[in-house]
């Protein structure tokens, strides 16, 4: 229908909602409004031309001229939406995740079994509020022997057992560390009371066989406070054998021993089965052991080894024990012979070693 601008504007509007209607994406659709609504656009024209008509035409005309303007905008938006639509449909069919994959690449490396062991080692005693003391491998008489309150002429000290480094200009003589007591000693003379500390690493001695390698590894634990007594050192250690070992019953026996360095000394033993040619841990059914191993020893530090390290045994006492890694991890992983360990044979890592990431902790797990 024309009217008395010649305009026909049923014809103008169904023109460009077929031209809304017909377009494929976002950016066509743009063209459409730029071209329809725009500045210069088709309609836009005609509302200019609305000032140059008379009053009586211009009522009419530019009601009906409102109209089809709102008409094609209204179309405009629904057509965007619905392309909006479609385009967030598509691409959410094209990025589709796949929920089964693994969530990480499998890793070709292994953590080594005495790692993993110092790993579970530390996030036991972590839980108990123990922090984590490292010291140098080659060491000086005083913090090796001397401050242990091991006396000159005692046998560990002989050149058959320590790895001693060439005499300096003074005569003295380093160690390589035949434990790691000396990071404990070290602990001490620094003088921040309590302590709570666990000490692991390297240690060596002129020893080898089957059994005995001349590097190994040690954990070290020291307690001192004020009120630290024999039984906050059989609990520790119990709570600990058992919570490595995984065995909640595991019998625990504590056997009068001697240390230079402690007073009084004692070994921990847990209870097994030897019978049928086999090594179990654990107790029988009524959480007895039929034999008995030994992995621990421990002691309160002796009140000279305090002196040494200027704390005052009569303010302060406390315990401290050491176990060798190696064996410990020989027993809970089955490993059969001490000396694969340093062997750096890939087949062997690949056997007994550990996934990365699966880090021991004791909300986690020690091993999975
Ligand atoms: C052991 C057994 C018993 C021990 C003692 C000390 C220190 F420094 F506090 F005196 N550190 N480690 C100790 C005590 C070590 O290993 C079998």
């Amino acid at each position: 229908m024309s009217n008395d601008t010649g305009q026909d504007l049923n014809g103008l509007q169904k023109k460009w909602l077929e031209a809304v209607a017909s377009t494929g994406s976002v950016e066509a659709l743009e063209q459409v409004r730029v071209d329809a609504l725009g500045k210069k656009g088709e309609i836009s024209a005609l509302m200019k031309v609305l000032g140059t008509l008379a009053p009586e035409q211009r009522k009419d005309f530019g009601a009906r001229l409102n109209v089809l303007r709102d008409e094609v905008a209204g179309a405009i938006d629904a057509r965007k939406s619905g392309l909006a639509n479609a385009a967030l449909n598509a691409r959410l069919a094209r990025e589709t995740l796949d929920l089964t994959l693994p969530a990480r690449p499998e890793y070709e490396g292994r953590i080594h079994p005495i790692t993993q062991t110092i790993d579970e080692i530390v996030a036991i005693f972590g839980e108990m509020g123990f922090s984590v003391a490292e010291g140098p491998d080659i060491e000086d008489d005083f913090h090796n022997f001397t401050a242990l309150n091991i006396p000159a002429d005692h046998p560990a000290r002989q050149m058959q057992d320590t790895f001693y480094l060439p005499q300096r200009d003074d005569g003295s003589q380093m160690v390589l560390r035949t434990h790691t007591s000396p990071v404990q000693i070290r602990t001490m003379l620094k003088g921040d009371l309590p302590i709570r500390v666990i000490c692991p690493g390297r240690t060596y001695r002129v020893d080898s066989d089957m059994t005995h390698s001349p590097m190994f590894h040690q954990v070290e634990g020291l307690v001192i406070d004020t009120h630290t007594n024999m039984g906050h050192l059989k609990g520790c250690l119990q709570d600990f054998v058992r919570a490595f070992f995984g065995i909640d019953n595991l019998p625990v026996r504590f056997r009068p021993s001697y240390f230079p360095f402690t007073e009084p000394s004692a070994e921990v033993d847990i209870g097994c089965d030897r019978s049928g040619g086999e090594l179990k841990l654990g107790g029988d059914k009524d959480g007895n052991a039929r034999n008995w191993l030994e992995i621990l020893g421990s002691g309160m530090v002796h009140p000279n080894v305090l002196k040494n390290c200027g704390i005052d045994p009569s303010k302060y006492q406390g315990f401290a024990f050491g176990m060798g890694i190696e064996r410990i991890a020989m027993l809970k992983y089955g490993i059969p012979d001490l000396r694969t360990f340093y062997e750096s044979d890939l087949r062997w890592l690949r056997h007994y070693g550990f996934v990365p990431l699966d880090i021991p902790t004791m909300v986690g797990g020690l091993t999975r």
